[in-house]
């Protein structure tokens, strides 16, 4: 393909990478790019995208829905992922593989409907944590992925009954509790 001085492209990282570089280049005189595109995995989500519902994360049958609501976590308006469990239907959202290269702290804020509603997080195919209601409204969670886990996924699962998540963040270290 010849690209014409001063032309420009577009860049769009894969599904589960975000681009932290610049999203456009233009052809420079000397046949080189202007701009460089720099696409890392998205381990991240706050559900705010409508182009991206679940970020980078893959939402099989699209189990988990992107949901508007007037309380989040943060008691304002916004959006917040839902899935309901049936019988044999377990609404699983999935991280890209997870980068071996160091600790990671991965945050997020869960809400579980009262009355026997259960959310599993898996690392690869192992249960990693089962949260069971016990409390009334969202909770902080904090989960340790440790380097030696670091090529699976970590996985969202809708055990049973109506689960709600919010605000997935990682920190490249080890949870302080
Ligand atoms: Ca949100």
């Amino acid at each position: 393909m010849n690209f014409i001085y001063r032309s420009r492209v577009e860049f769009n990282c894969n599904h589960g990478y975000e681009n932290i570089g610049s999203n456009s280049a233009i052809c420079n005189e000397n046949a080189t790019w202007e701009g460089a595109a720099n696409c890392i995995v998205n381990l991240e989500c706050d559900f705010e995208t409508y182009r991206t519902p679940t970020c980078g994360f893959t939402n099989l049958r699209n189990g988990w829905t992107r949901t508007q609501v007037q309380h989040n976590r943060l008691g304002r308006q916004g959006y917040i992922a839902v899935a309901r469990a049936y019988q044999d239907f377990h609404p699983t959202l999935t991280s890209p593989p997870v980068p071996r290269n160091n600790n990671k702290c991965f945050k997020f804020f869960y809400k579980l409907e009262i009355a026997g509603a259960a959310m599993n997080v898996k690392i690869g195919d192992q249960i990693k944590r089962e949260y069971r209601t016990r409390r009334a409204g969202w909770q902080a969670e904090e989960l340790n992925v440790s380097q030696s886990d670091t090529e699976a996924t970590v996985a969202f699962v809708a055990a049973s009954g109506t689960v709600h998540l919010d605000d997935i963040t990682v920190l490249y270290e080890s949870c302080s509790k």
